[in-house]
C-alpha cells in the first residue's frame, strides 16, 4: 500500500453558512481526493464531539481548531505512513485522540480524514467508491425518504414534528421513485400556493409552511400525492422524524400546542399509523426514555419501522442496548455521530446481524460531498434519508444515486419496500 503523501485541511461553509471541515488527501503517486463533513441541528446528547472554536468569529461556530488539529497534529502522524486499510487508519486517529467521544481532536477532524482515506483507497483500487467501500454481493439502490415538509428545529414554523417524508417505494427503479417524489413536491408547492401558505423551504429543502397541526401537514401531502396521480399506500408511503428529544421537557412532550404524557403520545402514534400509510417513525420518543421505546415497539413495532437516531447515535454500545431491550427496530446511520467510517460500518454490521433495518442519513447542515449515496448503495441499506428534492446540498446525493444507477445499468436493483421490516 502506498504511503500517504499529502494532507491539507481547511475551513469551508456548509449549507447553513456554518463553517465545517474539508480535507484534501493523496497517496504517493495518486491523485488528490477531497471530503467535507456535515453537521446537525437537532443533535443527540450522545453524539461524538463536533469541535467548535467558541470565539467571536462565526458566532462561535468556527472550526479552525479542528482544522489545526489536522494540519498540525494528525498530519505529523500519518504523512509518510502506510496503512493496511480503513480500520487501521481510523484506529490510528482514534488512538491519537484517546477520548471516548473524540473530544480532543474533534469528530469533525477525524471524520474528514477518514472519509478522504476511503476515497484514496477506492482510487488506488481503481474502483467506484460504492464498489470499494464495503464487501457486498448485491448493490441496492435505496428507496428515498424525502422530507418535503420541514418543521421542528429545521424551520421557524409551528410544526412540532421535524420531518414529514414521502417514501416512493412502489416503483421498479430508483429514478422512477425519485421522479414520483419530485412530482409530488411540485404538486405540493401548487397546493400550498393556492392556500396562501408560504412555499419557502427549510434546512433540508422541504417546504416550511406555518400549518395549524401536524395532521394538516399529512393531509396536504396526501392531497399532493393524489394530485400527482399516485396511489397512497401502494406507490407512496409516509414516514416521520418526530425528533422527540427536542419536544420533551418536564416529562411531557409538546404536540399540537398541548403537553402530552408518554402514554398519550403513544396513543397519538397508534392513531396516526391507523389513519395514514406511515411505515416509519424516527425518534418518536426521547433519547433517554428506553422503557417507553420498548413499550411503543411492543405495540406498533410489527407494522411500522421505529428508528433510533438520537437514541442510538450510530454507536454500537447504544444500539446493543436497544437490541437487548427491544427498543426500536431500526437505526439511523449518520457518519458524523460516531466520527469515522469503520465505526459507522461496525454499527451497520451490528444492525444487520440483529435484523434491525438501517437508514443511511444526511445531516440538516450538509455540503456538496455525496459520500452517503455511495455508502447507501454499498451497504445495501435499501433506504436513504437525504432531504427533499430541492437545494444542491440535498440533490447532490440524489444525483450521485442516478449516476450509480446509470453505471450499473441492467444490474441495478431498487430496494422498494424490501428492507422495511414491516407487514404491509
Ligand atoms: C435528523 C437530522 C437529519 P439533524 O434529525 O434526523 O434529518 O437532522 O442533522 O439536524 O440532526
Ligand atoms: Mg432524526
Amino acid at each position: 500500500m502506498p504511503k500517504i503523501s499529502y494532507i491539507r485541511a481547511r475551513q469551508i461553509l456548509d449549507s447553513r453558512g456554518t463553517p465545517t471541515v474539508e480535507v484534501d488527501m493523496a497517496l504517493e503517486g495518486q491523485k488528490l481526493v477531497r471530503s467535507s463533513v456535515p453537521s446537525g441541528a437537532s443533535t443527540g446528547s450522545y453524539e461524538a464531539v463536533e469541535l467548535r472554536d467558541n470565539t467571536a468569529d462565526f458566532l462561535g461556530k468556527g472550526v479552525s481548531k479542528a482544522v489545526e488539529n489536522i494540519n498540525k497534529i494528525i498530519a505529523n502522524h500519518i504523512i509518510n505512513s502506510e496503512f493496511e486499510g480503513i480500520i487501521d487508519f481510523d484506529k490510528k486517529l482514534t488512538n491519537l485522540d484517546s477520548t471516548s467521544n473524540k473530544s480532543k481532536l474533534g469528530a469533525n477532524a477525524i471524520l474528514a480524514c477518514s472519509l478522504s482515506f476511503t476515497k484514496c483507497l477506492a482510487q488506488l483500487n481503481n474502483k467506484e467508491l460504492f464498489q470499494s467501500l464495503y464487501e457486498n454481493s448485491e448493490y441496492l439502490l435505496p428507496t428515498p425518504l424525502m422530507n418535503i415538509i420541514n418543521g421542528g428545529a429545521h424551520a421557524n414554523n409551528g410544526l412540532d414534528i421535524q420531518e414529514f417524508m414521502i417514501v416512493p417505494a412502489g416503483f421498479g427503479s430508483f429514478s422512477e421513485s425519485l421522479r414520483a417524489g419530485v412530482e409530488i413536491f411540485m404538486n405540493l408547492k401548487k397546493i400550498l400556493n393556492n392556500k396562501n401558505y408560504s412555499t419557502a423551504v427549510g434546512d433540508e429543502g422541504g417546504f416550511a409552511p406555518d400549518l395549524k397541526s401536524n395532521e394538516e401537514a399529512l393531509d396536504l401531502i396526501c392531497e399532493a400525492i393524489e394530485k400527482a396521480g399516485y396511489k397512497i399506500g401502494k406507490d407512496i408511503f409516509l414516514a416521520l422524524d418526530v425528533a422527540a428529544t427536542e419536544l420533551f421537557s418536564d416529562n411531557k412532550y409538546s404536540y399540537n400546542s398541548k403537553k402530552l404524557a408518554t402514554n398519550e403520545l403513544i396513543e397519538v402514534y397508534e392513531k396516526l399509523v391507523n389513519e395514514y400509510p406511515i411505515i416509519s417513525i424516527e425518534d418518536p420518543l426521547d433519547e433517554d426514555d428506553w422503557d417507553a421505546w420498548s413499550l411503543l415497539t411492543s405495540k406498533i413495532g410489527s407494522k411500522v419501522q421505529l428508528v433510533g437516531d438520537d437514541l442510538f447515535v450510530t454507536n454500537i454500545e447504544r444500539l446493543k442496548k436497544g437490541i437487548d431491550n427491544k427498543a426500536g427496530n431500526s437505526i439511523l446511520v449518520k457518519i458524523n455521530q460516531i466520527g469515522s467510517i469503520s465505526e459507522t460500518i461496525d454499527a451497520i454490521n451490528l444492525a444487520k446481524k440483529n435484523h434491525f433495518s438501517y437508514i443511511i442519513s444526511h445531516r440538516s447542515g450538509e455540503t456538496e460531498d455525496s459520500f452517503i449515496a455511495d455508502l447507501a448503495v454499498a451497504t445495501g441499506s435499501g433506504q436513504i434519508k437525504t432531504g427533499s428534492c430541492s437545494r444542491t446540498d440535498r440533490t447532490s446525493k440524489y444525483n450521485q444515486l442516478l449516476r450509480i444507477e446509470d453505471l450499473l445499468g441492467s444490474d441495478s436493483k431498487f430496494a422498494g419496500l424490501s428492507t422495511f421490516k414491516i407487514k404491509t
